[in-house]
């Protein structure tokens, strides 16, 4: 599948997918979520990947769903949107969140809608000082979708996920790094400097560990303490038989830097 509304490849273990429809904020239309699907099924089979970077081309990151597609004429039948959530973005968020390496989110300006929450979805989101986060639903007569129901309460608590949800007002990338919604938040001008820094490690590090680290933490919260210590059992048990955990302690005991290959 060749590729228009997408930037795609990837480069030493780095997989880098740039939503490219700048002049509507990156906003998500049909054919550009059949892209990133697709984007994502290659990455999931492609065992040189190491992490994924997402990030937005121009000024925007995402400004969700493109409203465009969504204006209902007189009398004309609307958009069924439950089946347009189920075919876009339920299988979008759920594939980030399952795929067995890092990903990071390069926040590079506004995320709104969708986008504010497919942000959220990514394991460790960077964004611009300029940056910011809308859960603009409540403006349109929507709920938070793409998993802002899920991820908003457990990430800044819920008296935040409220105030957000309900006003859809606009929240600094300086806010978001304070209240615990994001990673970090850097001035634009050391901003791809500093991903570019965090995609490079990541590209390098021990990615069978990385994903079960994920693994555990997304699902902690649903577990009890006796049930995630046995899952920390199992997953330490399977990487205690990989390459890279061998590598580990081979690279530490000889005082040089581990060369880990990912298995
Ligand atoms: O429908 C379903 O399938 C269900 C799923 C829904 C998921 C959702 O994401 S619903 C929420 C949809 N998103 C929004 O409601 C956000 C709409 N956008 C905005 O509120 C603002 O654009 C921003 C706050 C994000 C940015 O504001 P600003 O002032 O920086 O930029 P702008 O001038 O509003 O936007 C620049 C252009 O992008 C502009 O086009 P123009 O006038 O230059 O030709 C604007 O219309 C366009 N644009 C921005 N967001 C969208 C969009 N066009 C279509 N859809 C958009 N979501």
């Amino acid at each position: 599948m060749s590729y228009q509304h997408i930037l795609f490849g990837v480069d030493g273990g780095i997989v880098r997918l740039t939503l490219n429809r700048p002049d509507r904020l990156n906003s998500f239309n049909d054919a550009m979520h059949e892209e990133v699907r697709d984007a994502l099924a290659r990455l999931a089979e492609d065992s040189s990947a190491r992490v994924l970077l997402l990030t937005g081309a121009g000024r925007g990151f995402c400004a969700g769903q493109d409203l465009s597609d969504r204006a209902v004429a007189p009398g004309s039948t609307p958009v069924d949107l439950g089946a347009s959530i189920e075919r876009n973005y339920v299988p979008l968020i759920t594939r980030l969140q399952r795929l067995a390496m890092p990903v990071v989110c390069a926040v590079n300006g506004v995320a709104a809608g969708a986008g504010a929450n497919l942000a959220l979805a990514c394991d460790i989101v960077v964004a611009t000082r300029s940056a910011s986060f809308i859960q603009a639903f409540a403006k349109i007569g929507l709920v938070p979708d793409s998993g802002g129901t899920y991820f908003l309460p457990r990430l800044v608590g819920s008296a935040r996920a409220m105030g957000l949800a309900l006003l859809g007002d606009r929240l600094s990338a300086e806010d978001a790094e304070r209240w615990g919604l994001i990673w970090k938040c850097v001035d634009d001008a050391t901003y791809a400097e500093e991903v570019e820094k965090i995609v490079q490690q990541l590209a390098v590090a021990p990615t069978r560990g990385l994903a079960a680290i994920k693994r555990a933490l997304h699902a902690s919260p649903s577990n009890s303490l006796d049930t995630q210590l046995l899952l920390e059992r199992d997953l330490q048990r399977e990487l205690g038989y990989s390459d890279d955990y061998r590598e580990g302690v081979a690279a530490f005991l000889a005082k040089r830097p581990p060369q880990f290959t990912g298995r």
